[in-house]
């Protein structure tokens, strides 16, 4: 598995949207240039060519997400136009679906799961969890993204979902995840939450503000996260 290195630096360039982003490593860099370029060809082959062995969910981790996260800054400083963000994400959710196994045959023994990404139309990173979970086994029911608190409240309930995993990109979107939770609280009080997404990454309080009961930082946590809240709810 090739390392891929991240700067801290968050610093971008000005000017046009495809000039080399010094702040990420050269393959991030050639990676993001690909992508705000709308070059698929390209991009498919860096991931190709450097995700050689290892889990392919490292190599989403360390490529493509923080790649997004620079794009996006980029976005914010007026370096990079939203079409470009647009396609950035579009490139990847290709990339990730080729990626990423549909399921895997064993089944866990588990309490009922499910995800969502609640408001957001922001799907990455759920496609993302939602094949850590079932490649590690799991069965989970997709609600979906753009979800209404409401929407996401009643299906909860009505599935008796034991397990929720919910997702969110926009900081509005986050701070309602906790009405949802609040109100399966009252309704449905075993039922255990897990938030993740950029918001919570941002805040690292956030998650504890809303009320969940665990958060995850990437993908690669959620099976833990995942493990022991079946703990708990079994105990
Ligand atoms: C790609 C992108 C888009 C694409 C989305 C394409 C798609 N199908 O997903 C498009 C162009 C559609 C888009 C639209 C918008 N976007 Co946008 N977008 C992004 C961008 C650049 C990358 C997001 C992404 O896909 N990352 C890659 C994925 C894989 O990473 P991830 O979602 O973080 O998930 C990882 C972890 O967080 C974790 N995880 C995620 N969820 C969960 C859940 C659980 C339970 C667990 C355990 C873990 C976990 O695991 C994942 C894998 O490791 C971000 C920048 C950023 N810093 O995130 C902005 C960003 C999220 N967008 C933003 C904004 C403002 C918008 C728009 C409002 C822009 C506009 N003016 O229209 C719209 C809103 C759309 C909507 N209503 O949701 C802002 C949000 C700001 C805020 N504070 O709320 C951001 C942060 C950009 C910025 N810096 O300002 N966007």
């Amino acid at each position: 598995m090739t390392v891929l290195p991240t700067s801290n630096s968050n610093t971008s360039d000005s000017g046009q949207g495809n000039r080399k982003n010094h702040s990420l490593s050269p393959l991030l860099a050639e990676m993001e240039n690909a992508l705000i370029s709308v070059d698929r060809v390209r991009a498919i082959r860096i991931v190709r060519d450097s995700c050689i062995t290892g889990s392919p969910f490292m190599c989403l981790e360390t490529l493509i997400v923080p790649v997004l996260e620079s794009v996006g800054r980029r976005w914010e400083t007026g370096d990079v136009a939203l079409s470009q963000v647009y396609m950035s994400g579009r490139i990847c959710e290709e990339i990730v679906d080729t990626m990423l196994p549909a399921g895997d045959p064993r089944r866990v023994d588990q309490p009922r799961m499910a995800i969502a990404v609640l408001e957001d139309q922001h799907t990455l990173g759920k496609r993302i969890v939602l094949s850590v979970l079932r490649a590690g086994g799991y069965v989970v029911t997709d609600y979906g993204y753009g979800l209404s608190v409401d929407q996401l409240i009643d299906q909860v309930i009505s599935d008796k979902v034991i397990i929720l995993l919910i997702s969110t990109l926009m900081l509005p979107a986050a701070i309602r995840s906790k009405e949802v939770i609040t109100r399966i609280r009252e309704i449905q009080p075993q039922t255990k939450i897990i938030v993740g997404g950029a918001p919570f990454i941002f805040d690292p309080l956030l998650w504890e503000e809303v009320g969940a009961d665990a958060m995850g930082y990437a993908a690669s946590d959620t099976l833990d996260l995942v493990r022991r809240m079946a703990e708990e709810v079994q105990r």
